[in-house]
């Protein structure tokens, strides 16, 4: 489903078993060394997802090799398979990959958790944003690129789900308002929500 120009929804993209592995893989990289953070913000205040990166580090508002806010320790690689999950997950979108996929950032959302709006601009490729959800379903606001208020969509990602990210939705702000607290596929054995975008970092 095209949710605007560019922004493509497809439900359960990923199979039970997909959702599984992937899931194990995420819960390796949470591990330390430079494992899952909390993300302060330059106000001073402290995102309410927890994150992990691959790749490269993201950190308020900018990349670098090392966990610079965290424990210092380099960024974890960045594995060759998941480069070809987001080339098949572009492809799936209909877009022809700008370049190869090198970066992950994965957020870890509890019951209580959400993403305020924002844009993704850190990244100096145009390339599709690939993102996908395991675990609890969200409310996932999708708005405009003007502003970080209306008019927006609201639209409800679930475990499995894709959703990517080109063209003239690239730029647009966005943002999770909510998660719904046990409503996980059970056989997952996953309580809350993670979310995996990839990226192509120009760079
Ligand atoms: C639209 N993540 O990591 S996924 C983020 O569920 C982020 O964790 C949210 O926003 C999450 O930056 C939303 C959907 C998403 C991801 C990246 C985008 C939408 C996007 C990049 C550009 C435009
Ligand atoms: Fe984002």
């Amino acid at each position: 489903t095209e949710i605007a120009p560019g922004a493509m929804h497809v439900p359960d993209w990923l199979d039970a078993a997909r959702q599984r592995e992937l899931l194990g893989a995420c819960r390796d990289w949470a591990r330390p060394p430079a494992g899952l953070r909390t993300v302060r913000t330059p106000g001073g205040g402290t995102m309410t997802a927890r994150q992990v990166c691959l790749g490269r580090h993201w950190y308020p508002y900018g990349y670098a090799n090392t966990v610079v806010d965290g424990d210092g320790s380099p960024v974890k690689p960045f594995p060759e398979w998941l480069g070809e999950l987001g080339r098949q997950a572009a492809g799936t979108a209909a877009y022809e990959c700008a370049g190869d996929y090198d970066i992950a950032l994965v957020n870890f959302y509890d019951a209580d958790a959400r993403m305020g709006m924002h844009r993704d601009s850190d990244e100096k490729s145009a390339a599709p944003v690939v993102s996908l959800s395991l675990g609890d379903t969200c409310v996932f606001r999708f708005g405009n690129t003007a502003t970080r208020t209306r008019p927006y969509t609201d639209v409800e990602l679930r475990s499995g789900d894709l959703f990517v990210f080109g063209g003239a939705s690239r730029l647009a702000y966005h943002g999770v308002s909510r998660v719904y607290a046990g409503t996980a596929p059970p056989e997952l054995g996953l309580t809350g929500r993670l979310n995996i975008t990839l990226r192509v970092s120009g760079f």
